[in-house]
């Protein structure tokens, strides 16, 4: 109470601008406050007053309160997620709560999970998506609740390490996409909404660890990029999405997957912000012909796969800067004849017109150089004749052309800025 009046005193002496402002945001604050503490207050009610919150981790959904219309009555439940303040009970639990006819809200169903943690929230048709996580284990869980006549319970239990939702067979619904190890294998289950089915399916690839995912636009749906660190080191990815109700994935059935073998740290995802997601193989760049992995400047071959064809494409060419976070895809009449070095003391990346003959980089002409700082730290680079390419929160991108306009070479002012992509 004290602060709101401060508020309103600090208000009165900054004219009438402010007040109109304020007035709004006084009449609208409380409102949602009340509705929250009653909410609040009505899982204090059922659960006990030696609960904590749990907050999910990952995912659309971070509040430990979420509305979702579970009964499909028309209006929004909320799920209030908490565990008990107890040595014997660690698991999460779920209270469902709802209005009553008197306007007042009270627990309806209370569930339970199956973690310490909850990972994730999502919802599928009508159905509730909970991922739990636990120390103790590698795997998480999902559970997938659903109300039906009454009551709510759990249709779906299956463990996973990596879940994605997205429109896996182009029907224009969404499915989850649920991955996990299986032996040495991968497996990947896409559940559809409202059928309790799963379209199950078993990789062969030897999987030391499940390294990540991404999903982007393949067609007239969506795919999962799977990036899967096998025994042997390095990384592979699997493309996997539902097809005549089946789960497929064309690159081991087709016998691409080797191609899509590199180091690790190069995952696949949408580099370029077109929608759909690119898997970064790697070469060495020209200039570079004897490979020491560590010790050369790699290019980056940006590959897709074409589904109507059953091959992997070279969809861009790029030097992809995983330390500072940015990917120039190169264009083509630099191939063959540009070479990059970087200055391993300032970050600088410079690129030259490659001259076998010149032999050594310090011989070569330099078209462009590229650096990156923390945000406030740029001002050497701005001394030195960089102009500022791109900024985000935390860092700066600075860009300086080293050729004379004559050196067809130069990247124009439009390539610059339509190349040069932010990688985060
Ligand atoms: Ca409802
Ligand atoms: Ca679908
Ligand atoms: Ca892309």
């Amino acid at each position: 109470m004290k602060k709101a009046v401060l508020i309103i005193l600090c208000l009165a002496l900054t004219g009438c601008q402010a007040i109109t402002f304020s007035v709004d945001s006084l009449l609208n604050a409380p409102t949602i406050a009340d509705e929250q503490s009653a909410i609040y207050s009505a899982l204090l009610e059922s659960a006990g007053r030696g609960i904590t919150l749990e907050y999910p981790r990952n995912g659309d959904y971070r509040s430990a309160f979420v509305a979702f219309d579970i009964d499909g009555d028309g209006s929004d439940e909320t799920l209030a997620f908490y565990s008990v303040n107890s040595v014997s009970e660690s698991n999460v639990k779920i209270s469902v709560l709802d209005r009553g006819s008197d306007g007042g809200w009270r627990s309806m169903y209370e569930l339970a999970g199956a973690g310490t943690s909850v990972e994730r929230v999502m919802f599928l048709g009508g159905d509730v998506v909970v991922g739990f996580s636990s120390q103790d284990y590698e795997e998480n869980t999902v559970r997938i609740y659903r109300c039906s006549e009454g009551s709510v319970y759990s249709v779906h239990e299956n463990s996973y390490t990596l879940m994605e939702k997205a429109d896996f067979d182009g029907d224009g619904g969404e499915e989850i996409a649920v991955v996990k190890r299986s032996g040495s294998g991968v497996e990947v289950d896409i559940i559809k909404p409202g059928e309790d089915f799963v379209y199950p399916l078993a990789l062969e690839t030897g999987a030391a660890a499940i390294s990540g995912c991404a999903v982007g636009r393949l067609g007239p749906r969506s795919a999962l990029y799977l990036d899967i660190a096998p025994e042997a080191g390095g990384l592979l990815t699997e493309i996997v999405y539902l097809e005549n109700g089946a789960v497929v994935h064309p690159l081991s059935q087709n016998g691409l997957l080797s191609q899509t073998q590199r180091l690790v740290g190069y995952s696949s995802r949408d580099y370029d912000g077109d929608g759909e997601v690119e898997i970064p193989t790697v070469v060495p760049f020209a200039g570079h012909p004897n490979p020491v992995w560590g010790e050369i400047e790699l290019m980056t071959r940006l590959i897709s796969f074409d589904p109507g064809e059953g091959v992997l494409l070279v969809k861009a060419n790029a030097y992809y800067n995983i330390a500072d976070g940015y990917l120039l895809t190169i264009p083509g009449r630099w191939l063959n004849i540009v070479t990059v070095s970087k200055d391993s003391s300032t970050g600088e990346v410079t690129f030259y017109r490659y001259d076998p003959e010149a032999g050594i980089i310090e011989n070569m002409s330099p078209i462009v150089s590229f650096a990156a700082a923390d945000s406030s730290g740029g001002e050497a680079y701005r001394n030195a004749g960089y102009s500022t390419l791109a900024e985000t929160e935390r860092t700066a991108y600075y860009v300086k052309t080293l050729a004379g306009a004559d050196e067809p070479l130069v990247l124009t002012k439009d390539e610059i800025r339509d190349n040069f992509h932010i990688i985060e």
